[in-house]
Parts: structure tokens; sequence; C-alpha cells
């Protein structure tokens, strides 16, 4: 791979990111970190005391270092990333930005409601995000059911709070909308998938493999350009 690596460009030494293996937002910034293939390394901080990141102001996660520089908050990571790599990429690019605002407004939303949807849906999720995590033995066992059993609860409240009457409907007709806004292209950015293309994959990723993924592949026609997102943004330059 050759992308970010033309002259005029420069590539982050140490880019260290600070994550839950299953946030949205951590995997919007790998997506990125993985298409522009920047190499990084992952560590995986624990929900339950955050110790990892008791060295910054900021409590959420995803946090880059680069080189030591302190970025927050996903979508903003992203900015100064390319900007780095791609001083002239244009960042003002109409449907780009709407789309990228669309994920952090709306399609973020959508998730939750549907991967604590039923007490079985929220298992799975928890399975997943204990299992990936960094949890002790004993939380583990603590957050999989707690955890299952509280956002269960939450994500009505998400629901309300966001007008959702039906989730799997919100989420279906998100991906529907998506697939409108391609046009018929390969990806939003034509022939090469840019930071929107990037920013949906990235926070539909963890889902994919859940009950409420599977059934969006099925039920909605975004599994052709999920698969070509898969295809092109390749394995993750994780260290
Ligand atoms: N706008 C932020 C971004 O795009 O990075 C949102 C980040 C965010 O809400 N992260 C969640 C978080 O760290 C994890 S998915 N919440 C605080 C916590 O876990 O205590």
């Amino acid at each position: 791979k050759t992308r970010g690596s033309e002259e005029n460009s420069f590539k982050p030494k140490e880019v260290v990111l600070f994550q839950y293996e299953a946030c949205p937002f951590c995997n919007k910034v790998k997506a990125f970190l993985d298409y522009y293939d920047i190499s990084y390394r992952v560590v995986e901080v624990n929900p339950m005391n955050k110790k990892e990141i008791k060295w910054s102001d900021y409590k959420k996660v995803p946090i880059v270092t680069v080189d030591g520089e302190q970025l927050v908050d996903s979508s903003d990571i992203i900015d100064k990333l390319v900007k780095r790599i791609h001083p002239d990429y244009d960042l003002n690019a109409d449907e780009e930005k709407k789309w990228r605002e669309w994920v952090d407004n709306h399609l973020v939303h959508v998730l939750s409601p549907n991967i604590y949807r039923t007490v079985s849906e929220a298992l799975e999720s928890f399975d997943y995000i204990t299992t990936k995590g960094n949890f002790s033995l004993y939380e583990r066992l603590v957050a999989k059911y707690g955890g299952a059993a509280a956002m269960y609860f939450v994500s009505k409240k998400l629901k309300q709070k966001h007008n959702i009457t039906d989730e799997r409907a919100a989420l279906y007709g998100a991906a529907e909308q998506w697939v409108d806004a391609l046009k018929g292209r390969k990806f939003l950015g034509d022939m090469e998938p840019n930071l929107a293309d990037l920013a949906v994959f990235g926070v539909l990723r963890p889902i994919r493999h859940l009950k409420s993924g599977r059934d969006m592949v099925e039920h909605t026609r975004i599994g052709k350009w999920f698969s070509e997102m898969e295809h092109i943004v390749g394995q993750a330059s994780r260290i």
C-alpha cells in the first residue's frame, strides 16, 4: 500500500490508540488508520477504572498520541491526522462532510438500542465486549451480566432520547439511506473510500457479527458496499 506515502506528506512515527475494542468512535479511528496504513499500537483501556488514561484530563476514548502529542475526539483525531499525511486534503467537501456528521449525529445513536435490544442480544454484545476488552476475570463476569442488564435498560432510555420507536427499522433505514447516498458509486469517495466511507464502516464494523449487524446485512442493500470496504481497508496496521 502506498496511501499517505506520497511526497509532501509525512507519516507519524509513534501512534498509540487508547481505546475500548468495541467502541464505535474508536473503531472509526481504527478504520482510518488501517486504510491509510499508519501503524499504531493499541492500549486497551479498562472501562471500570480507566487507569490506562489516568495521565490525561480527557476522560473518554478514543485518545490518540502521535509522537507524544495528545489528540482527542474521533472526528477531530481523523481531521488532524489526515492533514498531517495529506496537507492538501479538503475537509470541507460538502458531501463527505455531511455524511461524516450524519455518522456522529445519527448513525451512532441507532447502534446501542439495536445491540442491546433484547436480553439475548445484550448478552451477545457483552460477551463480545468482555472477551475483547481489558477486564480481570472477576470484572468479566460482573461486566458480562451486570453490563448486559444495565445496558438493556439504558438502551431503552437512549431509544426515547433519540426518538427511535422501532430500533431495527431505524438501523435498516440508516443502512438504506447510506446506500442511496452512494448513488450507484462503489464508494461515496467514488473509486476510493473517503472519510465518510471510513466513518460509516468504522462504526458498523464491531456490530457486523452481532445479531443486529447480521440482520442489517440480510435485510438491506448495504452488504455489497460493506464487503468492498472490508476488502479495501484490509488488514489492521496495529502492531
Ligand atoms: N465525541 C467523542 C468521539 O467521537 O470520540 C465520543 C467518545 C465517547 O463517547 N466515548 C465513550 C466513552 O469514552 C466510549 S464509546 N465514554 C466515557 C466512559 O466510558 O466513561
